[in-house]
């Protein structure tokens, strides 16, 4: 969505012009303009494209703001931009760019030591320089540390959902050129893993490919060109991301598909079984002696080896093969299966609109229930509600559920309730018992150890009002490792306690991952999917959930919110043994 891009845009813009020392009233325009494009719902190109007037009224975004979002819908940056770039240290950036420090800290760090990139910065810190300068601590300078470690080891592989995103523009300007009949997207995109290193691209095409490849190569969205060569090109997006595009032959589209899907594990494991039967595998099709026996779809390929066909989530080589061959391949859950959402924020709390929106969109969308969870009182970054408060909005769900009284459709009262550090839970019994359902999660002291934090968690699973462990590892992809966690012992617990644990759906969650999953299902444990969403715009984020259940092999009937409304209230009702 081009909202991210034009906050993050303007997020730099401020941190730059907040470290060369500008006015602090520019600064903190640009800083508030971000946080509030961040969290628009709609997306800004296509009300742009509508009426450019629908961008004008935004809150925080004057004359000068609109002319740059319009320059960036068009060209995909702004002037300013690139100016304030071109005269910025790199360095100074990438070291911006790191979790834990802001313009501040650079500035600082900066001025005092003259420290301009991430080495001299790393370097220093091991030495222990950083901890005498004003404001910062050894605690601070463990932090820096730790977040270049981790952007270390991070810094190659995108999210999926961006990713994804990316590849479907990528893919209708593909598509725009005359000569193409085929496009589409394989590799770990296709196979839906939570990070994804490059995206690949088959195109077919009846004549010439030459121009297709120019074509591909003049990309409005990019930022440089790897490779161009008459069947094989290669991009960089402006987002970083890499995109390979190859032309496949008609005839053998679908062998090339299976191919280049992957994983590479599961290709030398096909290839292996297909040997033993006398075949050859490869990106042109299924081979006897000279004769191709399959090639032109995916399914034709499977089944010239004698295996049905498998799901690009389960092709990773751990056991996909051997259940297709004994015909246990899972029956893997859908988007359709879904009945609804656990897990939702309003602005109450950190969400960004109200109750009744919430709820219309949900019915509209055709849920039969959904549960309001905005943060307990001791999240107060999130603006948590107090019991006052949450009684309040206890009060509107009532009001609320009479008017869908008739409509096979109901709002659970809940509360995203705070585990706290000795795992007792942020509210009383009492207000607890008042709630439908609810996730408990843990917002607070991540650096636990294993067994401390795996007592926390299970004290939560055994309260008898708690029936949802929200995101139960707490990592975010890219930014900070899962909380040290004995995984088994909690899935035994929720077995135990009749607990359900969270897939969260956001896409720097995926928490719990597809392995983890995977685990619980077999030692009987109840998933729950849930969007986390904190605006409606974020509902489509069960489809990304949908993509790593598949991944960790389950089935509709291990997920909690694929019951009809009437089973799920003899669920809730049902108390704990
Ligand atoms: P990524 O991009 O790191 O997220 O992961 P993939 O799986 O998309 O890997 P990529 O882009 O290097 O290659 C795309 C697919 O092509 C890969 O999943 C399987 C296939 N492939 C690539 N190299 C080989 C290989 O050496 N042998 C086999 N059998 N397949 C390969
Ligand atoms: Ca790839
Ligand atoms: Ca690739
Ligand atoms: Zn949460």
């Amino acid at each position: 969505m081009i909202n991210n891009k034009i906050a993050d845009i303007f997020q730099e813009i401020g941190d730059i012009l907040e470290i060369q020392n500008e006015n602090p009233f520019r600064v903190r325009s640009y800083h508030r303009a971000a946080q509030i494009i961040h969290n628009l719902a709609g997306d800004l190109k296509s009300a742009y494209e509508t009426d450019p007037k629908k961008i004008m009224v935004i809150r925080g975004v004057g004359k000068d703001l609109f002319s740059m979002i319009e320059e960036i819908i068009k060209t995909g940056d702004c002037s300013l931009h690139k100016d304030l770039l071109a005269h910025f240290h790199p360095g100074l950036l990438d070291m911006l760019h790191l979790r834990g420090i802001g313009p501040k800290k650079v500035k600082l760090i900066y001025m005092n030591l003259g420290i301009k990139d991430i080495k001299a910065l790393e370097e220093s810190a091991n030495e222990g320089k950083l901890r005498s300068l004003p404001g910062m601590g050894e605690k601070t300078e463990q932090a820096i540390i730790k977040s270049i470690a981790d952007m270390k080891r991070y810094s190659q592989r995108s999210l999926m959902p961006l990713a994804l995103d990316e590849a479907k523009l990528v893919i209708s300007y593909i598509n725009e050129h005359k000569n193409v009949s085929k496009c589409e997207y394989a590799g770990s995109l296709r196979r839906r893993k939570e990070t994804i290193g490059d995206i690949d691209i088959l195109v077919t095409t009846k004549s010439a490919t030459k121009p297709i490849m120019d074509h591909f190569i003049n990309y409005p969205h990019m930022d440089e060109i790897l490779a161009h060569g008459p069947t094989k090109s290669s991009i960089v997006l402006n987002s970083g991301i890499q995109v390979d595009l190859r032309v496949i032959e008609e005839e053998s589209f679908g062998a090339a598909m299976h191919y280049f899907t992957g994983s590479k594990a599961h290709n030398i494991a096909i290839r292996d079984r297909a040997k033993k039967k006398g075949l050859k595998v490869n990106e042109y099709g299924v081979f006897k002696g000279r004769k191709n026996l399959a090639s032109k779809t995916e399914e034709d390929v499977f089944k010239a080896i004698g295996l049905p066909f498998i799901i690009p989530e389960l092709r990773k080589n751990d056991g996909e093969i051997e259940a297709a061959e004994k015909g246990k391949l899972p029956k893997s859950i859908e988007l359709k299966d879904i009945k609804g959402d656990l897990h939702m924020h309003t602005n109450a709390s950190d969400g960004s609109e109200p109750l009744g929106k919430v709820v219309k969109y949900c019915y509209e969308a055709g849920y039969e229930y959904i549960a309001i969870t905005d943060h307990s009182k001791s999240s107060h970054i999130a603006n948590g509600l107090d019991e006052k408060r949450l009684l309040n909005q206890y009060k509107e769900i009532d009001k609320l559920n009479k008017l869908y009284k008739d409509k096979n459709f109901k709002i659970f009262k809940g509360s995203e309730v705070d585990i706290l550090s000795d795992g007792s839970l942020d509210f009383s019994d009492e207000i607890l018992s008042q709630m439908d359902i609810f996730p408990a999660s843990v917002h607070s002291k991540f650096s636990m150890s294993e067994k401390d934090m795996t007592k926390r968690i299970i004290k939560a699973i055994k309260n008898p009002y708690v029936k949802m462990i929200g995101h139960p590892t707490g990592r975010l992809i890219n930014r900070r490792e899962p909380y040290k966690l004995n995984i088994e012992a909690v899935i035994d617990a929720a077995i135990e306690y009749n607990t359900t644990l969270e897939l969260n759906c956001q896409p720097t969650r995926l928490d719990l991952t597809d392995k983890y999953l995977r685990r619980a299902k077999e030692k009987g444990a109840k998933i729950v999917i849930n969007t986390d969403s904190h605006h409606t715009s974020q509902r489509a984020y069960m489809q990304y959930g949908i993509y790593i259940a598949r991944r960790g092999w389950l089935e509709k009937g291990d997920v909690l919110n694929t019951m009809p409304l009437g089973k799920l209230i003899k669920f809730l009702n049902k108390t704990k043994s």
